[in-house]
């Protein structure tokens, strides 16, 4: 079902201040930054071999990140795994009795569809599926 791992989420209060460690300090390659309205988010891609890291920052109070960063502070978010076929994977998930956030998928960044479980049914770790839009 899974076929790797697509991104791992990171918090942070503020891409402007957090992009430099990722792309000087690590010498990731920067992909450039996006708004995603619908998940009050605006996020950056740095490339490491062939999965990524999405850092978050809230553009909102009432967004999830802003949320997350307030109880936590900055530090791993979500980890999302990459799938051909989202809707399957949803449905085998609710199969096995997992608690599905999105019983549909959303939009993501990227034009990829995004659907994620909820943490309290994976082991306290927000797990995002992601089916590429290309
Ligand atoms: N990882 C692990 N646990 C998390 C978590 C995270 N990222 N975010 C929240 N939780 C835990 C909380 O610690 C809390 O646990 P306790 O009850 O033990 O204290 C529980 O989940 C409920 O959390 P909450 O702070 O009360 O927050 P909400 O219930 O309002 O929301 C969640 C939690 C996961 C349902 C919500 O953040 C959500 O819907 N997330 C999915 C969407 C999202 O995160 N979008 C941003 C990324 C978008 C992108 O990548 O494009």
């Amino acid at each position: 079902m899974l076929e790797k791992i697509n991104h791992l989420g990171i918090a942070v209060n503020s891409l402007d201040e957090a992009i430099p460690f990722y792309r000087d300090n690590l010498g990731m390659e920067f992909q450039g930054t996006e708004e995603v309205a619908e998940q009050k988010v605006k996020v950056a891609f740095l490339r490491v071999g062939e999965s990524k890291i999405e850092l978050l920052e809230p553009t909102s109070p009432e967004s999830p990140v802003a949320k997350f960063l307030e109880k936590n502070g900055p530090g791993i978010h979500h980890v999302a795994y990459e799938v051909a076929d989202i809707e399957a994977a949803i449905a085998s998930l609710e199969q096995e009795g997992a608690r599905m956030i999105d019983r549909t998928p959303r939009k993501g960044a990227h034009g990829a569809r995004i659907a994620f479980v909820h943490p309290k049914s994976s082991g306290g770790v927000l797990t995002e599926l992601c089916q590429p839009g290309h």
